[in-house]
């Protein structure tokens, strides 16, 4: 046979690299795409690795190839069947970072390759709430979202025939998913998915809460409740604002060396305080009267007291990160508030994504923000099943999965 021309296999490689054989044979546009996905078929069960499809983007609707996601802490309390909006078949998973690779029709705010950060937290920059300049709550599609569906009331994830629910308006267990436009923001490219994807949780819902809501002073004495990854996060804000005292109480003694790494100026485990003394009474004789600032980043009801508790006379502040167990109160003496004490509580971070997520990542590459640092823990998506273990481990700040694997 003789030998094709240099010239004819030029030719064929121009054919095969010619945008209109790449569009045909290469591109999703417009098409259902299957891929892997961690499925919670029903409560209290592990998740299952399926295949789906996931159908194409509908107008201001946005596909994002996922890179890597975390797993928080609300997923897991959703998976136990305790959430109040929890409903099954669903795809979990709220802390994502990717790539567009399809946008519907509409959508000006992000297009094809952008690097993104999921937000649970929308933004549209339109409702009540986003005008109010009081709020990053944003109330556009917030109902939709708490149902599992997209803002038309209809799900784009199929598994063996049956509809799978949305997630927090994220569904992050995927390779592939589909979010409302104003649930994602376009970040730096060269900022790494694998540690953008921490953004979209835990650590800006801590260090939100200590630069944004609690408006700390230089030299204001800080209470964090809890050294996880929120608390660690506030921890970062507080050293940001030049605080004083910044004095972590956590069970777990392994937790010392961690808020310390991260900027603590003390550690008390409440657990091992002399007989007849409480954290509350413990926090204010280190204080003289009292933090400036406390943080309760555990859920736990009775921790939300203490923190309070622990706020000084006339004008402390307490900052509700934690998610309570459904059915959770919490409660304290009015008095406590008659005194000047105050309540409040933030989701994350007090943070509007889409204005400030750019910035916040920029801080990350600028080497202000440690993001780093929170990774403990690594797994394919094979395996998120163990991630979701690590969680309940003390030796676990963040368990980051890797979907192409
Ligand atoms: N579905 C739960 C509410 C859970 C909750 O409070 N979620 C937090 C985010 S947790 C992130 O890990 C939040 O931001 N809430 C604000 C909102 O609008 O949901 C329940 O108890 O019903
Ligand atoms: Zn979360």
């Amino acid at each position: 046979m003789q030998e094709p021309s240099v010239s004819k296999i030029r030719r064929l490689f121009k054919k095969l690299n010619s945008p209109k054989i790449y569009q045909s044979k290469m591109s999703t546009v417009g098409k259902t795409i299957t891929c892997k996905a961690a499925v919670a078929w029903e409560a209290g069960k592990d998740l299952t690795i399926e295949t789906i499809e996931v159908a194409p983007p509908k107008a201001h609707e946005v596909r994002v190839k996922i890179a890597y996601t975390g797993v928080c802490h609300t997923d897991g309390y959703t998976l136990s069947g305790n959430d109040p909006e929890g409903q099954f078949p669903v795809v979990f998973g709220h802390e994502g970072a990717g790539v567009v690779e399809s946008v519907g029709e509409g959508v000006t705010s992000v297009k094809v390759g952008d690097h993104v950060v999921c937000l649970y937290t929308p933004e549209c920059r339109e409702c009540k709430f986003c005008k109010s300049g009081k709020t990053n709550l944003c109330g556009k599609i917030r109902a939709t979202q708490g149902k599992g569906v997209m803002p038309d009331g209809t799900s784009r994830f199929t598994c063996k025939g049956k509809t799978l629910l949305h997630y927090m308006g994220c569904s992050t267990f995927s390779q592939y998913t589909v979010l409302a436009d104003i649930s994602v923001v376009a970040v730096d490219p060269k900022a790494p998915m694998d540690r953008t994807c921490l953004l979209g949780c835990g650590i800006t819902t801590g260090y939100g809460a200590a630069i944004n809501t609690a408006k700390i002073s230089e030299g204001d004495n800080i209470g964090v409740f809890g050294a996880g990854c929120i608390g660690l996060s506030v921890i970062q804000g507080a050293v940001q604002k030049k605080a004083g005292k910044i004095i972590v109480i956590d069970v777990n003694d392994a937790k010392k060396d961690w808020a310390f790494k991260f900027g603590a100026t003390d550690f008390v485990n409440p657990t091992k305080l002399p007989e007849g003394q409480t954290i509350v009474d413990k926090l204010i004789e280190m204080t003289d009267g009292g933090c400036d600032f406390t943080f309760d980043c555990t859920g736990n009801v009775q921790v939300m007291r203490s923190a309070l508790e622990a706020c000084h006379k006339g004008w402390g502040e307490s900052i509700i990160i934690g998610v309570a167990p459904a059915g959770k109160e919490i409660s304290t003496r009015p008095f406590q508030l008659v005194t000047g004490r105050v309540w409040r509580g933030c989701a994350f971070g007090g943070i509007k994504g889409r204005t400030q997520m750019p910035d916040l990542v920029q801080d990350y590459m600028d080497g202000k923000i440690k993001v780093d640092e929170f990774i403990t823990h690594r797994h394919p998506l094979k395996d998120i099943n163990l991630a979701f273990h690590d969680m309940h481990k003390g030796d676990c700040i963040r368990a980051v999965v890797t979907m192409d694997e």
